[in-house]
């Protein structure tokens, strides 16, 4: 059983959005138009309260894009996003979310934030997305969404490490690109046995 993941397709990652990732709208209908190819279609949505750690707002003297340091580990320092129930939580108005069996939303504990639709950043709070999969017999992942470095990276390393065979398909991803964060994603995805197509 083959699933697609498509990793926070959301308004404020998108252009205009509040955390833009640049040609993120591009990916919408080519992702649209690869759901018929799959066993299942599994959506992720970041989903933070108010005043959620990871916002640089909640840090002062900090800005957006600079780094902190959490009882979890190092931490970048984000503008407002994705605020549950927010229209920059929704979902593209163009993404086909009717073709979704699951809907599985992270990032809404207040003190940590969540990259990987597996495991918050602590690399051990369970989001349950690995029950889920391994209870409908899913053994194979592939992987599209935003951004390519942070939500589809650590979720693609998770997921090989669990044993699930992934693939990220590039071409409906687009990246933040932080200090050079893609070609480490990258690698590091490949290191962890991702296929990269
Ligand atoms: C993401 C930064 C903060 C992502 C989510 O979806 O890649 N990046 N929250
Ligand atoms: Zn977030």
């Amino acid at each position: 059983m083959h699933a697609l993941v498509v990793i926070d397709v959301q308004n404020d990652f998108c252009p205009g959005g509040a955390l833009a990732v640049t040609g993120g709208d591009e990916i919408v209908a080519p992702i649209n138009a690869m759901m018929a190819e799959f066993d299942a279609v599994i959506l992720t949505q970041d989903w933070h309260p108010a005043g959620h750690s990871s916002f640089a707002s909640q840090h002062p003297g900090k800005a957006p894009l600079e780094m902190t340091e959490m009882p979890y580990g190092p931490q970048v320092l984000w503008p407002d996003h994705c605020v549950q129930g927010s229209l920059g939580a929704a979902f593209h108005p163009r993404l086909d979310t009717d073709r979704a069996e699951l809907i599985i939303r992270k990032g809404f504990r207040p003190g940590i934030d969540s990259y990987s639709a597996f495991f918050e950043n602590d690399h051990e709070t369970p989001t349950g997305l690995e029950g889920y999969l391994r209870t409908r017999g899913i053994d194979r992942l592939t992987l599209v969404g935003l951004a390519t470095d942070f939500c589809v990276n650590f979720s693609a390393v998770d997921a090989a490490t669990l044993g699930f065979e992934v693939t990220v398909r590039e071409a409906a991803c687009r990246g933040i690109d932080l200090g050079g964060s893609l070609a480490v994603a990258r690698a590091g995805m490949q290191e962890a046995g991702v296929t990269l197509a």
